[in-house]
């Protein structure tokens, strides 16, 4: 990392400048939990020769994270797209169903997957979630559930999307990828609506490599969901039910467990970080953090920044751009929104025209690295960047409009 101050634009790596940071830094760099423990951990499951397939260490996991979360059931999965799938299929889903394009593809991939229309409904500006007054009006008779989605771990208007389910007999699912470790009106998010499903990739903040769970207090929807993520089998040459391949490993599970042990410490640590940015980021006009509800558990795994050009003077693209000169990779979470990727963008051209919300969230947000793989001292380096370009933007967006050639080769095409 350059140690220096950065003063002058020319410093910038965009233009003649070298990288703030040798190294990349990512949106997203797993956080690892202790490695000994996890070492023994997979030694024991090598020597017990048991590696997937509702293993020991899959079961524990389970009852781990129904125990944290305060559910009857956990399924443990091989990601949360397949358990997305699954718990659609187990709900009857079919039809049509309202969700938020303001998403990761896979929300609206796990329907149409399956052929069920995602009918996509804009999301409030302040929550980014789904806007529960647009819903209504896009029911029809086709309709069967409402899937939400807590993004960055803010939970959804959980007690209006219940009453619209209950008032138009609409199953309610949550995407909650986001928000392990999360709650709603102090409750832990996993326990609302008819089932929910979190993410376990690598690149949340709490990990088992690849993998997912469905959660739900739902005896039945727990055994079709358990049949069906096992081919359907319900005892040795036993097939009962249309099913896949959804089961999580012992390796996943183990590095979950492993992960649990030190939930609170990553937790910890996304919460310094997002202190870190808010404080170092809070007087630069047109630049607002996504803030989180203190009051309520959270995770704080995502730093989101709202960039406002008519403030800033530079866009949210031509950050991005300058951050990843810099080699600070910088994402565009969620652009484009899912209506405008295929074969969504062909089925359905004009959904944006129902969607302003979703579209001018699209072109403002973007995302910064936080978890265990970044320190203070980089933190304070991004904010000074995105200090220098704010306060620089005249001279900087006159710079980036001059030919490519005048610029360093580090310049990356947004
Ligand atoms: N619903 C929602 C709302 C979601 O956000 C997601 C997933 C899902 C459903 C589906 O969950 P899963 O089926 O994946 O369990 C990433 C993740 O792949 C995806 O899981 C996640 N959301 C999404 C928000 O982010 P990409 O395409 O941005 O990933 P990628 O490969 O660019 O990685 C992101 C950054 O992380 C990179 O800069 C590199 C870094 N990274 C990544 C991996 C895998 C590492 O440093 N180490 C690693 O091992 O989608």
């Amino acid at each position: 990392m350059k140690l220096t101050q950065l003063t002058a634009t020319n410093e910038l790596a965009i233009f003649s400048g070298s990288p703030a940071f040798e190294q990349k830094l990512h949106v997203g760099r797993p956080n690892i939990g202790k490695r000994e423990a996890l070492l023994d951990r997979i030694n024991d499951l090598l020597d017990r020769r048991w590696l997937t397939n509702n293993g020991p260490y899959v079961q524990e996991f389970e009852q781990s994270i129904a125990d944290k979360v305060g559910v009857k059931h956990c399924i443990a999965m091989c990601n949360a797209t397949v358990a997305l799938e699954i718990v659609i299929r187990a709900a009857g889903l079919t039809g049509e169903v309202i969700v938020p394009s303001f998403t990761f593809v896979a929300t609206a991939h796990a329907l149409q997957w399956q052929e069920i229309t995602p009918v996509f409904c804009d999301i409030d500006s302040q929550t980014h979630n789904i806007n529960p007054s647009q819903i209504e009006r896009m029911i029809t008779p086709r309709t069967t559930g409402i899937i939400g989605v807590h993004l960055w771990g803010r939970s959804c208007d959980i007690d209006a999307l219940t009453d619209i389910a209950q008032r138009h007999n609409l199953k309610l699912l949550f995407d909650a990828a986001h928000a392990f470790g999360c709650s709603y009106q102090g409750k832990m998010i996993g326990s609302f609506g008819n089932a929910e499903v979190f993410s376990f990739h690598a690149t949340k903040f709490f990990n088992t490599l690849e993998g997912g769970a469905v959660v739900t207090n739902d005896d039945e929807l727990a055994t079709k969901i358990r049949l069906m993520k096992n081919f359907g089998f319900a005892g040795y040459d036993k097939v009962i039910y249309l099913g896949t391949n959804g089961k999580m490993n012992e390796v996943s599970a183990v590095m979950g467990l492993t992960g649990l042990e030190s939930l609170e410490e990553f937790i910890a640590t996304n919460y310094r970080n997002y202190q870190q940015y808010k404080q170092e980021l809070a007087d630069i006009p047109g630049v607002q953090l996504t803030t989180y509800d203190e009051t309520e558990k959270c995770n704080y795994q995502y730093i989101i920044l709202e960039i406002e050009e008519c403030l800033t003077q530079v866009s949210r693209d031509q950050l991005v751009e300058i951050l990843n000169a810099e080699n600070v990779l910088a994402r565009r979470y969620f652009f484009p929104g899912c209506h405008r990727m295929e074969p969504y963008r062909s089925y359905y051209p004009h959904a944006g025209l129902l969607l302003p919300e979703t579209e001018r969230l699209t072109t403002r947000l973007m995302s910064l690295p936080t978890g265990t793989g970044v320190g203070a001292a980089e933190i304070s380096k991004i904010c000074q960047i995105i200090r220098l370009v704010v306060t620089h933007s005249s001279e900087i967006k006159a710079r980036l409009l001059q030919p490519v050639a005048t610029k360093t080769p580090t310049a990356i095409a947004s």
